[in-house]
């Protein structure tokens, strides 16, 4: 049993909203398939969840604006959702998609739900969203990453898979600076630049979470998505990515 979590910028072209990588998330698949054991994934909001977020000041206080940008947010999310729950489906996999925001974002009962659908022989898939804290009034984001931690503590999977648009966690940006090298194990001296349109934290929060799921126990692996192959060479010598234990 393992934990994926597909980053929005493999998935999505961050950069263009709404704009869906379909033949990267189908290979995706593929190598998912190959390892023959059940699975639970996650996926980031990409261009389908930030680029709205910031537009409409999300999270934040419950406005008449605010209220747009939380239900085109959603729509969204959902519709990057049952794009991958198709490509899961066509695959042969029992996808099911689990929307945070109908348990108001509590990662304990989202976390209990997926696992309650893995039992029952299905493949969950849940994702970042938007949720209502009706106790301060405020719209929320909930962060794929948050929900990949809270899984790992419930489900203890031995192993995590993180998938991004780079080869795994560097010493700095590997986008902005040429010379940027591949952390086989992480630093605590690496750096970290936000994408202009994160909301939810970007690499810096990845690393804080990899490292508390490592603390739990797992072998936590951060890879190029873009070549999933890397996802059965992980555990060899030969595998090209970040590994935290
Ligand atoms: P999402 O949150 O939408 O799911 P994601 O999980 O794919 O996104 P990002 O938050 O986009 O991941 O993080 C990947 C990006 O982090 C890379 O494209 C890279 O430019 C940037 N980055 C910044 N600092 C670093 C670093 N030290 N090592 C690796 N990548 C970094
Ligand atoms: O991309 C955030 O999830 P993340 C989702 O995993 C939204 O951080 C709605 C912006």
């Amino acid at each position: 049993m393992f934990l994926v979590k597909l980053g929005g910028s493999v998935i999505t072209v961050k950069s263009r909203y709404r704009y869906y990588r379909p033949k990267a998330v189908q290979e995706i698949i593929r190598e998912l398939k190959r390892k023959g054991e059940p699975f639970a994934l996650v996926h980031g909001g990409g261009s389908f969840g930030h680029i709205k977020a910031k537009e409409y000041g999300i999270p934040g206080e419950i406005t008449e604006k605010r209220k747009v940008g939380y239900s085109v947010i959603h729509r969204d999310m959902v519709d990057l959702n049952q794009r991958i729950v198709n490509s899961l489906i066509d695959s042969g996999i029992n996808g099911v998609g689990m929307p945070p925001s109908v348990f108001n974002g509590n990662l304990e009962k989202i976390s209990q739900s997926m696992i309650d659908h893995m039992e029952a022989g299905l493949s969950p898939i849940s994702f970042g969203d938007v949720y209502i804290n009706s106790q301060e009034s405020r719209f929320e984001i909930v962060s794929g990453d948050d929900l990949m931690l809270s899984l790992a503590e419930k489900i203890r999977p031995s192993e995590v898979y993180f998938l991004t648009d780079v080869d795994g966690i560097y010493d700095k940006n590997p986008k902005k600076h040429r010379d940027a090298v591949l952390l086989k194990e992480l630093s605590d001296s690496a750096t970290y630049e936000h994408v202009g349109t994160d909301v939810t934290g970007g690499m810096l929060k990845k690393a804080n979470t990899v490292k508390d799921i490592a603390k739990l126990g797992a072998t936590v692996y951060v890879l190029n998505g873009n070549v999933p192959s890397r996802l059965n060479e992980a555990g060899s010598k030969d595998f090209i990515g970040t590994v935290v234990k």
